[in-house]
């Protein structure tokens, strides 16, 4: 099938946009450094990567009648407050399992940002004492069950939309955009720079790029950030999903391995925990960009771009785009480290 008959139900703004970083183009002294937002996506509680995603899982929840979405993330989940954004504009409940992904100590980490903004859109979210895994948790099986219980018709989207099947869908659709934007701007991008953690937005654009290859476009690397801190199991469900990410739109072959790379480096020694790195990163861009990246996940694979152009990994002469995936409102519960 190709990607172009897969259902997608209109939750974003249309392509998200693509502008030059020139100011951190300079500071770096080359290589040209793009932008793709999808914190400026959609008009749904700010919007994000996980928007993209569930333009191509709502057709499913709706064929299939529910009445709930039931998902699952840390307290400052993104995804969890794109699912409750788009549970409010469908009219349905939503019930979020909100585990303890990240053990930091700002008093008020349970209740502002991405919680605060769910909560606000009506979601039951919900605190659960788990610690971070990528995977699927049977705190989500369990909420999924009580809903069922209560009378409910649940819906299951798992953390990142990752483990969904059309998961990486949104991010493979994502490339064909890249491509026309190219066209638009007349500009190549080279590499792409993205951050992983549950994996479908890395492995999503993997696929598409793939697929837009082998159909005679020009060879490009897609360089995936980890800021997982569980590189081992990032890199396997990246490699999972973008190969069933490319069955579905119909590759036909096994992606490679210089296809699929992960990037460890910038993490630290724990997922949601920033480093002296990211804080940097946080600064460098609000300060020469006025673009606002968080501490979970942008400020980790901008200082995974930043060190890649200064060591000469991404070459001078490159054309880098940056893939900014949204996330900011968990900086309200880290601003302690802006004081
Ligand atoms: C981890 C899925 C993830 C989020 O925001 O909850 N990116």
């Amino acid at each position: 099938m190709s990607i172009h008959e897969f259902e997608r139900y209109p939750l974003t703004f249309g392509p998200s946009p693509v502008h030059p970083l020139a100011r951190l183009t300079a500071h770096l002294g080359g290589a040209e450094v793009w932008a793709k937002r999808e914190d400026c996506n959609s008009g749904l509680a700010f919007g994000g990567n996980k928007t993209r995603k569930l333009e191509y899982i709502v057709p499913d929840v709706l064929a299939q009648g529910a009445d709930t979405l039931v998902s699952i993330g840390g307290y400052q989940s993104n995804h969890t407050r794109q699912v409750a954004a788009v549970a409010a504009h469908l009219g349905l409940k939503c019930r979020l399992v909100q585990e303890k992904w990240v053990d930091w100590d700002d008093p008020v980490n349970d209740k502002v940002g991405n919680i605060l903004l769910s909560r606000i859109m009506g979601a039951d979210a919900r605190l659960d004492p788990h610690g971070f895994d990528i995977g699927i948790r049977t705190s989500w099986e369990d909420a999924l069950r009580e809903v069922e219980e209560s009378g409910g018709k649940p819906y299951g989207i798992p953390a990142g939309a990752s483990e969904h099947p059309l998961g990486g869908m949104g991010f493979a659709n994502w490339a064909y955009e890249v491509v026309q934007q190219e066209e638009e701007l007349g500009v190549f991008f080279d590499t792409v720079v993205v951050c992983t953690v549950t994996g479908s937005t890395h492995a999503g654009m993997i696929a598409g790029f793939a697929a837009l290859e082998d159909a005679g476009g020009r060879p490009r690397r897609v360089l995936g950030i980890d800021a997982s801190a569980t590189i081992d199991k990032t890199r396997d469900q990246v490699r999972r999903i973008a190969q069933h990410t490319a069955d579905l739109i119909g590759l036909g072959r096994s992606l490679r391995d210089d296809e699929v790379t992960v990037l460890e480096g910038w993490a630290g020694d724990l997922y949601g925990i920033p480093v002296e790195s990211t804080v940097d990163a946080i600064r460098l861009s609000g300060r020469l960009e006025g673009m606002i990246i968080d501490p979970v996940y942008e400020g980790k694979s901008m200082a995974g771009l930043v060190d890649l152009v200064t060591s000469g990994e991404i070459a001078r002469d490159s054309t880098a785009l940056y893939a900014h995936l949204g996330g900011q409102p968990a900086l309200n519960a880290y601003s302690g480290m802006f004081d």
